[in-house]
């Protein structure tokens, strides 16, 4: 019989490659939407007819209940989140709500109804946020800089303590920055190479971005969502960290991705004060030996590959040519 997963945040960058991935495995995906007054499914355009959509929101304890219940799911990948950390220190307390109590409120869901359920929640390496060892890895302490990365504490923790409380099979991925051509737009690099296509389509002539000196261990989401279904698959449940062990600074982005329009990111890009966070986290770099050795996980795209492709997605939507 068809494995039954069910997805929240389905409509996000993540959900939409890993129910790819898991229709792709034969999965039977279920995936949880709460409502809005706007379309919010472009990125499963391909899907869609093969998914079931289940309305809910990890604000609304029995929404949940009543999707763990329909869904019937072997697997759950909570993905949803206020995902946007510049975001987090104007709405805090929101934030809080979705990411850190909305795990419980999922967690409680599935001990209630269906407890069998295989657990994966997206933690975050913003847990490091104010590194205490570089590169970090499982056993580094967490120092969040901004309520999200405080949420995303209370979240991994919470996880940690359903499964040592309950025995549940719930694990953590604590994944570093992953992007594609479907990362939303108010994140740095899709900022960066909705940019370059916006001025080489002649709609503007300059960028305006924040800090360009922190610096990222960035990935390809396609790659990440793997290391999510493998942690779900292993007999016994554990936390992970998925990095590919290079990091890089935003203004190396700028200049990659502007390189690949013949563009000089110097002409074009500006720094505006309203894009520097109250507290930043400078320097992210992730060690995935364990996700390597347990997991038999390998990230495949590299830095080039990465912002190229992003460049050439966006390109291609705005109709100009390198
Ligand atoms: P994303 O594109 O921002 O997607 C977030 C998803 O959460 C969207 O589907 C959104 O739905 C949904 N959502 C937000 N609030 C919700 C609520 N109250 N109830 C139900 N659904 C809600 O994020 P992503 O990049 O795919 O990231 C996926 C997860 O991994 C997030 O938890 C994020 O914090 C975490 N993470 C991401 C990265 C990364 O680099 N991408 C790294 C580490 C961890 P709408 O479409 O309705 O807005
Ligand atoms: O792209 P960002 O907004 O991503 P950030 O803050 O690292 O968070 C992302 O990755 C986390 C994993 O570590 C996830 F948990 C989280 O959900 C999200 O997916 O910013 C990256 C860096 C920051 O240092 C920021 O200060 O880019 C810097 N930056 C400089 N100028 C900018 C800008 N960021 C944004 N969004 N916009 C700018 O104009």
């Amino acid at each position: 019989m068809n494995k039954r997963a069910l997805i929240t945040g389905l409509t996000g960058q993540d959900g939409s490659y890993l129910a790819e991935l898991l229709l792709d495995r034969g999965y039977e995906v279920f995936g949880l939407m709460r409502r809005s007054s706007s379309e919010t499914t472009e990125r499963l355009d391909d899907i869609a007819d093969r998914l079931t959509i289940i309305g809910g929101d990890l604000l609304d304890q029995t929404s949940l209940m009543d999707a763990i219940e329909q869904a019937n799911p072997d697997e759950v990948y909570n993905l949803a989140a206020q995902s946007f950390v510049a975001e987090s220190w104007k709405e805090p307390v929101y934030t809080g709500d979705v990411d850190a109590l909305g795990v419980t409120r999922l967690l409680e869901a599935i001990k209630r109804v269906h407890p069998a359920a295989r657990f994966y929640q997206a933690s975050s390496s913003e847990m490091f946020g104010k590194v205490h060892e570089t590169p970090q890895r499982e056993t580094t302490p967490f120092h969040p800089r901004s309520p999200y990365g405080a949420a995303k504490v209370y979240g991994y923790y919470i996880t940690m303590n359903y499964r040592e409380s309950y025995g549940m099979h719930a694990s953590n991925g604590i994944l570093f920055n992953h992007e594609s051509p479907r990362r939303g737009i108010e994140f740095v690099t899709r900022k960066i190479t909705d940019g370059v296509a916006r001025i080489k389509a002649e709609l503007a002539t300059e960028l305006a971005l924040g800090n360009l000196d922190a610096q990222r261990d960035w990935g390809f989401a396609g790659d990440y969502v793997q290391a999510m279904w493998l942690m779900l698959q292993q007999e016994e449940p554990g936390d992970y960290v998925v990095a590919t062990g290079e990091t890089h600074s935003v203004r190396e982005f700028c200049e990659v991705a502007f390189a690949r329009a013949g563009l000089d990111y110097e002409k074009h890009v500006v720094i505006d004060p309203r894009f520097v966070r109250p507290a930043e986290v400078e320097l992210l770099l992730g060690d995935p030996s364990k996700a390597k050795a347990e997991l038999g996980w390998e990230p495949k795209m590299g830095f080039r590959e990465l912002v190229e492709s992003m460049v050439d997605a966006d390109l291609a939507r705005y109709g100009v040519a390198r």
